[in-house]
């Protein structure tokens, strides 16, 4: 998004205006008198009497499921804090946990992908290292969140995930077929999740198996999939012409849309960007589903592909104004929004008129019912549940609010200015989120401004620079800025759900199915994992299962030989709030996370002979440093 220009632009419109935002703030947080000790943190007290400040004890109202870009991994936060509260690792690997190097967390990294992929990287280790996690959203039940599921894309490795909110852990990752890059990423609100919907978004040829390479206008293509949200299989795909951004499901479980850049299929910038009109594409859930259910189908890649191209009775593509960006649906059930991004304004949309579209009796335009100039660059609305809107302006470096009723007016020729206020961020916003914004129990107390650049307000640590999620009071008639949050690259996305709907377990259960292979495996081996402190020998294979108490792990050394192929499992059976263990094999790159009841296990050859110390490396115990053993491995014979 930010090529010089942009940038260049959003510095200059910051000089004329100034930091007004941060003035305001700062006088505001004088009058908080409380405030004189930390005047940051009483900052957004200004008018509504929210402050950001938690203190030491206080939890916060809100958990902030962010997303983590080119990370990889989900971050919780707690807002208004912004105290970051956890790392859920997904597409990522983990030192701590060990993500990507325990048995269950290899299992799931690697049973969703293709077989093509799978054999393409068998001697790459076996799964992708690295993701790209846009879009985290959270499971709904008839348009609220449900706190069950957090779902997320992966576009650089064309995967979704599945976080359990109960243990705050992934369980399920799958590659896409037929897709080059997944991107927009939401559940479905209704009647529940239900499906969730996925973008790919560059435009590629299907198969994409070297057989075609050339002349995208006609053999590249883009696909929309529905994924069964509970058994995480993909349930369908649509055929689509142009490149899929950001998608977002209705209220009423009939319709979804995406927005739809590069609608005459280039292969570079220019031609990307060089029209004045690109689509919002919308999706007959009904009718697609027909269509999967009667054979109107073709199957690619393992899955029913549905042909939802220009003319399609599936789907229609409304024109709006240049490359559209983001694509989010009003708690009012009504109004959808597409973020005109290289057009300065936002095209409102009426689902209640979408019965007609799809049976012929109104044109696509027919269906828009407002389009407001907003500034330079929209990318993300939010909404209050107020009938407000919080719109993104990229290259203005603004949050814009407007009034979705008076946009609606002025577009029928009423004078009337639909925007309200106006906000300096800092700097080049991209996504913006409301609390419980995006699901019909909005509250409009705080809106979180993901920006992309943050240039100079915190300490160097330059040239890379971290970004700036900014906290904004939206409870009042003005904005008010109150936070600055400093974050590793790069959040895209953050969902702000009330904590009243998550409700994670303190401990795990014994029959949790994230170790069920373990489990099996112990049964046959004769093994009770909860009292185990056994080495059982079968060929050159070597299973070392042991429980632990704190400080103890209940072998206080095992013995293998040179070449064996080693698997330990460790159960930890402290039922003790916050006493996790973890377990690090020196010199070997092993370690993990062994939470209260939880079983984690780990293989790796035994191929270095010698003394190697085990040791568990999570804090628990007066004498954490002593809970350690010795793994000895006896050298072969030449
Ligand atoms: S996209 Cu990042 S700023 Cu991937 Cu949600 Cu709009
Ligand atoms: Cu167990 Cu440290």
């Amino acid at each position: 998004m930010a090529n010089e220009t942009e940038t260049g632009l959003g510095l200059s419109r910051r000089g004329l205006l100034g930091t007004t935002a941060g003035v305001t703030a700062a006088g505001l947080a004088g009058l908080a008198g409380g405030g004189a000790l930390f005047p940051q943190a009483h900052a957004g007290t200004g008018g509504s009497g929210h402050s950001t400040e938690v203190l030491p004890g206080d939890l916060d109202e809100y958990y902030g499921i962010s997303s983590s870009g080119q990370c990889g991994e989900v971050r919780i936060l707690g807002l208004p804090s912004g105290r970051e509260l956890m790392r859920v690792p997904v597409f990522n690997r983990c030192s701590a946990t060990g993500w990507g190097l325990t048995n269950e967390s290899k299992k799931i990294l690697t049973e969703g992908l293709l077989p093509e992929t799978r054999k393409f990287l068998a001697s790459r280790g076996g799964f992708y290292n690295n993701g790209d996690l846009h879009h985290p959203h959270v499971s709904f039940t008839d348009g609220s969140y449900d706190g069950r599921f957090i779902f997320v894309n992966d576009k650089a490795n064309c995967r979704v995930a599945r976080i359990r909110c109960d243990v705050m852990k992934t369980d399920k990752i799958i590659e896409i077929p037929n897709a080059s890059d997944i991107h927009g990423l939401r559940p479905q609100r209704f009647p529940r999740t239900g499906y969730v919907f996925a973008n790919s978004e560059h435009i590629i040829p299907i198969p994409n198996d070297g057989s075609v390479l050339d002349d995208p206008v006609h053999n590249y293509w883009s696909v929309y999939t529905a994924i069964d949200g509970d058994t995480m299989k993909v349930a369908w795909q649509v055929l689509v012409d142009g490149n899929l951004d950001n998608t977002d499901a209705d209220y009423q479980g009939k319709y979804s849309f995406s927005t739809c850049y590069n609608s005459t299929k280039g292969v570079t910038v220019e031609e990307m960007t060089n029209h004045e009109q690109a689509w919002a594409v919308i999706f007959n859930i009904k009718r697609i589903e027909a269509a999967v259910k009667s054979g109107d189908f073709k199957e690619m890649g393992g899955v029913p592909v549905v042909d939802g191209r220009h003319g399609s009775k599936y789907t229609r593509y409304i024109p709006v104004p240049n490359s559209p960006h983001g694509c989010n649906a009003a708690p009012d059930g009504i109004h959808v929004a597409f973020a005109g991004k290289l057009s300065p304004t936002v095209t409102l949309i009426d689902v209640r008129r979408l019965d007609d579209l799809f049976d012929d009796k109104i044109k696509p335009r027919d269906i828009v019912v407002a389009e407001p100039q907003l500034g330079l660059g929209p990318l993300h609305t939010a909404y209050d549940g107020r009938g407000n809107a919080y719109t993104t302006v990229f290259i203005d470096s603004q949050v814009v609010k407007w009034n979705i009723d008076k946009a609606i007016r002025a577009f029928g020729g009423e004078k009337v200015d639909p925007v309200i206020d106006k906000i300096d961020v800092h700097y080049q916003p991209g996504h913006n989120h409301s609390t419980m914004g995006e699901s019909k129990d909005a509250d409009g107390k705080w809106l979180m401004s993901l920006n992309k650049f943050s240039k100079d307000r915190f300490l160097p640590v330059w040239p890379l620079h971290p970004e700036n999620d900014q906290l904004i009071d939206i409870s009042g008639e003005k904005m008010v800025l109150a936070h600055d949050g400093p974050s590793f690259a790069e959040p895209h996305d953050c969902t702000i759900v009330h904590r009243s709907k998550i409700k994670p377990v303190k401990m795990w259960s014994r029959d949790d199915p994230m170790w069920d292979d373990i489990r099996k495996q112990a049964a046959h081996d004769g093994v009770k994992l909860e009292e185990a402190a056994n080495v059982i020998r079968d060929g050159d294979k070597v299973r070392v299962y042991m429980h632990s108490n704190a400080p103890k792990f209940s072998l206080d050394k095992f013995e293998v030989n040179q070449g064996d192929e080693v698997t330990v499992v460790v159960t930890n059976m402290d039922a003790i709030e916050d006493v996790t263990h973890g377990f690090t094999i020196v010199r070997h790159g092993i370690m993990m996370e062994i939470s209260p009841l939880q079983t984690s296990s780990v293989t790796f050859t035994a191929d270095r002979p010698g003394v190697h110390w085990y040791y568990c490396q999570w804090f628990c115990h007066a004498l954490h440093m002593e809970m350690s053993g010795r793994m000895i491995v006896h050298p072969t014979k030449v």
